[in-house]
């Protein structure tokens, strides 16, 4: 749906969903809507498996989609979860880290319980406001000699800082981890993401570009690990009645197995379909005053799985917030990830109230950060009546700004 520029202000504001008026999508249109690459495909897969009755425990469909990640990644192993928040506690708990672990406030909160969970504590450090990722110069302040690891996210599939992590991680004789749930197919210095730090997690979660309902993976090049892995994530099991490890139930079933392959058989259609819609938002978004979508590296490899943009509130009409009222009036469900950073969500608030003293970068970024809807599920159509919402909102701006601080729209629009 297109509204007309045409008419006066308040004839066109009466078209906005803000002032009243139908909203221009009837249905919610989300941000990661699950992508499926080929229905037959999977149902087939699904039959076999119903047929063969073995549904969970290493069963055939992992094992293939952990040998062909191994493969795709160029990794020694991977290790098929049933989700990425249980990958990050298993390989934390596998690399023995303890005491406090250095993290970004500006990621999902998983990666901060995954810690808090086994009771050690997340040390908030600071973003790079130019990559969203850890700043690696301001990390050292924060190493005690309780710190045993960096814990760092590749935040949107950017790749992190990973060689001046690497420096500080082996000077400093810690462990280095990398939260990469959002970086299947993206690559570092031409290499995979999947094989840096001693280990990195993926999460194929319903809503990722690559889903397998719920699900994860651990990849690694250590050997010791890996066996580790195997047997934690199976209770411990070496065998039949045998248990010589501590361990959890964090296998993947087979149905999430299933699902898993036959995304990543349709891996370069997905793709295709996240960079045709980011052009397609960078083209329809160019020029409009303060709102600026992130780019990509563009030697690397890259999913494209967020469209972000920045909303500065020096330069745009309306704030970040504004703009997501404006949108979710439209249907258009816009989320505001990662905000308001990990240290001001419980329990951390709580336990470091002071926190968000050594994190401005992360406090200004996170309140101009608007992510929109991508995937499989979103037509050229969408993309191009949400981007017209959006400049149509900014020069709405100050009756929108007047009817969102409690004046009507009529008071508003005769003003
Ligand atoms: N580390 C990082 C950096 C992460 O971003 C994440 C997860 C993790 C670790 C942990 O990975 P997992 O343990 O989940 O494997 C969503 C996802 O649930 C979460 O997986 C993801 N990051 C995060 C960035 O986004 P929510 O709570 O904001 O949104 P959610 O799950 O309610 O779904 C978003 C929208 O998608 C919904 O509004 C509706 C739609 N949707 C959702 C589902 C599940 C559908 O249309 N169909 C569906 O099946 O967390």
């Amino acid at each position: 749906m297109k509204r007309s520029n045409s008419g006066s202000s308040a004839g066109r504001d009466s078209r906005m969903a803000i002032f009243g008026a139908p909203p221009a999508f009837s249905q919610p249109l989300h941000v990661g809507r699950p992508n499926i690459a080929s229905r037959e495909r999977f149902l087939e897969r699904t039959n076999e498996m119903l047929d063969r009755r073995w549904l969970s425990n290493n069963g055939p469909l992992v094992q293939e989609f952990e040998r062909r990640i191994a493969g795709f990644l160029g990794v020694r192993h991977c290790i098929c979860v049933c989700n990425a928040t249980v990958g990050l506690e298993l390989v934390i708990r596998a690399a023995d880290l303890k005491g406090e672990v250095i993290v970004p406030s500006f990621t999902f909160i998983a990666t901060a319980h995954a810690l808090q969970w086994q009771e050690i504590t997340p040390v908030f450090a600071e973003m790079d406001p130019a990559t969203h990722n850890l700043d690696a110069a301001k990390i050292e302040r924060q190493i005690t000699p309780r710190t045993t690891g960096i814990l760092a996210t590749h935040v949107w599939g950017r790749p992190c800082p990973v060689a001046a992590l690497a420096e500080i991680a082996d000077r400093r004789g810690l462990k280095l981890l990398f939260d990469a749930a959002h970086a299947f197919g993206c690559s570092h210095g031409g290499r995979m993401i999947g094989g840096f730090g001693l280990a990195e997690v993926f999460s194929f979660h319903a809503t990722k570009f690559l889903n397998s309902f719920e699900g994860g993976a651990i990849t690694t090049n250590d050997d010791g690990l890996a066996g580790k892995l195997r047997l934690m994530t199976n209770f411990g099991f070496s065998n039949y009645d045998k248990v010589i490890h501590l361990g959890t139930n964090g296998k993947m079933t087979e149905v999430c197995a299933a699902m898993g392959l036959t995304n990543l058989e349709g891996i370069a259609d997905l793709i295709a379909t996240n960079n045709r819609n980011y052009d397609r938002y960078r083209a329809e978004l160019q020029g409009l005053p303060g709102v600026s979508v992130i780019e990509y590296p563009g030697q690397e490899k890259c999913n494209f799985q967020y469209i972000v943009a920045e909303v500065d509130p020096s330069v745009a009409p309306l704030n970040r917030d504004e703009l997501v009222a404006v949108l979710h009036a439209e249907n258009v469900l816009a989320r505001k990830y990662f905000w308001p950073g990990c240290h001001n969500m419980e329990p951390y608030r709580s336990f470091h109230p002071h926190a968000g003293l050594l994190l401005p970068e992360t406090e200004r970024v996170s309140s101009r950060i608007i992510v929109l809807p991508t995937g499989q599920s979103i037509t050229c159509a969408e993309i191009h009546t949400i981007c017209s919402l959006i400049g149509q909102a900014m020069v709405a701006a100050p009756r929108i700004r007047a009817k969102l601080n409690n004046g009507s729209a009529a008071e508003a629009s005769s003003a």
